[in-house]
C-alpha cells in the first residue's frame, strides 16, 4: 500500500511514522507514506497557498489551484484508489472504515486547515470525507495520523501476531476483554484464576463473556 499525505505543516507528521508498528511497516515494505508540503506548489513568490473567502467573513481558505497541481501530478504518477479529505465536517472514522481503506493500493490523504478547502476541491477531487471525531483540531494532520495508523496495523504482516488485530475492540463490534500479565498476584491483587487454569475452551467463553459485559457497561450504544 501506498499512502501520499498532502499537508502545509508536513513536519507535524514526521514523528508518527518514525517510530514502532507504522516504523517497522515501512522498513519492511509493507507500506509507503510520502509527505507532500503543498507550500510547494503555492502561487506567486509567496508561494500563496490560501486566500480570503468570497463574501467575506473571518479565516482563509485553502486555494484550489496548489491543491490541483499536487493531487495532478500525484495522479500522472500511478491511480489512486481514493483521495480522502481529512475535515472535522467528514464522516466520522470507525473500525469499519480503516477496515475497507486497509484493503486500498494508493490513498491521497489531504489534510484540511484554517476554514477548509474551497468547495471545488470537495467537488471534483475528494472521494471520501473523513473526520476522527465531535470536536475541532486546528488542522487535519493529526487527524491523518490517526488514520494512518489505524488503517497501517490492518496491513497483513505488520502485526507480529496476525491474529492480534481481529481481537482488538472493535474489531467484532465489542469492546475487548481485560487483560493480565506477571505477577498473578500483586500486592494481593489477584488475577481471574480462570485465566492461569490453563483451561482454554472456558478461558476463551470467560474472554467472550467480559467482551460483552464491558460493552454492555462502557459503550452500550455498540450493541444496537
Ligand atoms: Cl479530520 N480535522 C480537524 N481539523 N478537526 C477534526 C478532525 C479533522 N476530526 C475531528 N476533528
Amino acid at each position: 500500500m501506498r499512502i501520499d499525505i498532502i499537508s502545509v505543516v508536513p513536519n507535524l507528521l514526521n514523528s508518527p511514522f518514525q517510530h514502532s508498528i507504522l516504523q517497522r511497516a515501512i522498513e519492511a515494505q509493507l507500506v509507503e507514506v510520502h509527505i507532500h508540503n503543498l507550500r510547494d506548489y503555492g502561487l506567486n513568490k509567496y508561494n500563496q497557498i490560501d486566500d480570503y473567502q468570497f463574501g467575506g467573513g473571518a479565516g482563509m481558505v485553502m486555494m484550489i489551484e496548489p491543491i490541483d497541481q499536487c493531487i495532478t501530478k500525484l495522479k500522472s504518477q500511478r491511480e489512486y484508489d481514493e483521495i480522502i479529505y481529512m475535515t472535522p465536517d467528514g464522516k466520522t472514522l470507525n473500525q469499519n472504515i480503516s477496515n475497507q481503506l486497509s484493503l486500498k493500493k494508493n490513498v491521497i490523504i489531504l489534510c484540511g486547515h484554517y476554514k477548509g478547502v474551497d468547495q471545488r476541491v470537495r467537488d471534483h477531487f475528494i472521494t471520501q470525507e473523513i473526520s476522527i471525531g465531535d470536536y475541532v483540531l486546528s488542522g487535519g494532520e493529526l487527524a491523518a495520523a490517526v488514520l494512518c495508523d489505524s488503517i497501517i496495523r490492518l496491513i497483513p504482516g505488520v502485526l507480529g501476531d496476525e491474529t492480534s488485530a481481529l481481537t482488538d475492540s472493535h474489531q467484532d463490534g465489542l469492546l475487548a476483554p481485560p487483560v493480565y500479565t506477571r505477577p498473578a498476584d500483586y500486592k494481593g491483587w489477584k488475577v481471574p484464576e480462570i485465566l492461569t487454569s490453563g483451561n482454554t475452551p472456558k478461558i476463551e467463553s470467560w474472554r467472550e463473556q467480559q467482551a460483552e459485559q464491558r460493552t454492555k457497561k462502557l459503550r452500550p450504544d455498540l450493541l444496537k
